[in-house]
């Protein structure tokens, strides 16, 4: 049964910029979000989950049957990829939320997994056309292996049922991943030896390698942004903040103070589960224009690049007086 689509064309909300980004935990009116195909609208009593391919015990599931699963929560960073037409054009639609639900690993352990299930295939109600090209319904993948760490099948959203827009009544949260995995709206889960071959996980969502096939956008590559914002403070000395995030934390950031040319190592907190990672430095400024930049390592030493990459570094120009 085709669910109805209100709008049923592309919506994007992005309401912070970086300077604006002054919550550890981003307020659900502050959040991102992006739909490609619109929002469906969908009643939780109506709402079923199916779950077949290869598993022994196929299912089809309830809103209470997936409630009834111990209740995970998990603090996460949440970003979108960017638009899959300019993938490498970065953008800082980012927050960091609370997300709460059922582990995937609970739900499909009661199914069965065949060993020859590599990837999990999750597709969403909301159905329609996008860049031109008819969806019957948004799609993506995992690798199986994924599962186990901490994906979630998510009905909570900074512990209040999930928005309308935000993929109600359920959705999928793959922690560490771009936005684009977590499937909004979940209706459907297969198992698969082989990736999807919809849209969005063969056309768009892939990043061409320099050698060999190209890389689905999964693990979000190390990313930070500067929230000290231009011109708001006299001279004397000061803190530089902001915050960094990537798939499974952030080992290191890097401050510039003069547009690249000099690095500094800054202050990184902790992260709390998969939340973004607070960093600062202290900068005694001389009166007149600076550029201000950060840069992530990942634990296994990968950094943001200065340009031509969703995650290239984000600077900001100040002006001190
Ligand atoms: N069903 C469905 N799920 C979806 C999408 C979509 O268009 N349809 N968009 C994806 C993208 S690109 C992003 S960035 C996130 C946005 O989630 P949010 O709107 O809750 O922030 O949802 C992802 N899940
Ligand atoms: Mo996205």
């Amino acid at each position: 049964m085709a669910v109805r689509m209100d709008p049923p064309t592309t919506t994007l909300s992005i309401p912070m910029q970086p300077a604006d980004m002054l919550d550890q935990i981003t307020p659900v009116s502050q959040m991102i979000s992006l739909s490609h195909l619109g929002v469906p609208q969908i009643q939780r009593s109506n709402w079923r989950l199916k779950i077949d391919g290869l598993v022994e015990r196929a299912a089809e599931l309830t809103f209470d049957d997936i409630a009834a699963y111990p209740k995970h929560r998990i603090v996460a960073a949440h970003q979108c990829a960017g638009s899959p037409l300019n993938p490498q054009v970065p953008t800082q639609r980012v927050c960091n939320m609370v997300w709460s639900g059922a582990r995937l690993a609970d739900i499909l352990a009661d199914c069965g997994p065949c060993l020859d299930a590599r990837f999990v295939w999750a597709t969403g109600a909301d159905h329609g056309s996008f860049a031109g090209v008819d969806v019957e319904n948004f799609q993506k993948d995992l690798p199986i292996s994924r599962v186990e760490e901490d994906v979630l099948l998510a009905y909570e959203l900074n512990d209040a049922p999930l928005p309308d827009f935000a993929g109600f009544p359920v959705r999928l949260f793959v922690p560490g991943y771009y936005g684009t995995n977590s499937v909004k709206w979940l209706t459907h889960l297969h198992l698969a030896t082989d990736r999807a071959d919809g849209p969005f996980t063969s056309r768009w969502y892939n990043d061409p390698m320099p050698d060999g096939p190209a890389r689905p956008v999964w693990a979000i590559a190390p990313a930070s942004c500067i929230v000290t914002s231009s011109g708001q403070k006299p001279s004397g000395p000061q803190e530089v903040w902001g915050w960094a995030w990537g798939d499974r934390g952030i080992d290191r950031v890097e401050v510039s103070t003069d547009g690249g040319t000099s690095w500094h190592t800054a202050v990184l907190e902790p992260a709390e589960d998969r939340g973004w990672q607070r960093f600062s430095l202290e900068w005694s400024p001389s009166k007149g224009a600076a550029l201000l930049m950060s840069r992530a390592y990942s634990r296994t030493g990968d950094v943001q690049p200065a340009s031509g990459a969703r995650n290239a570094i984000f600077s900001v120009a100040v002006t001190v007086t």
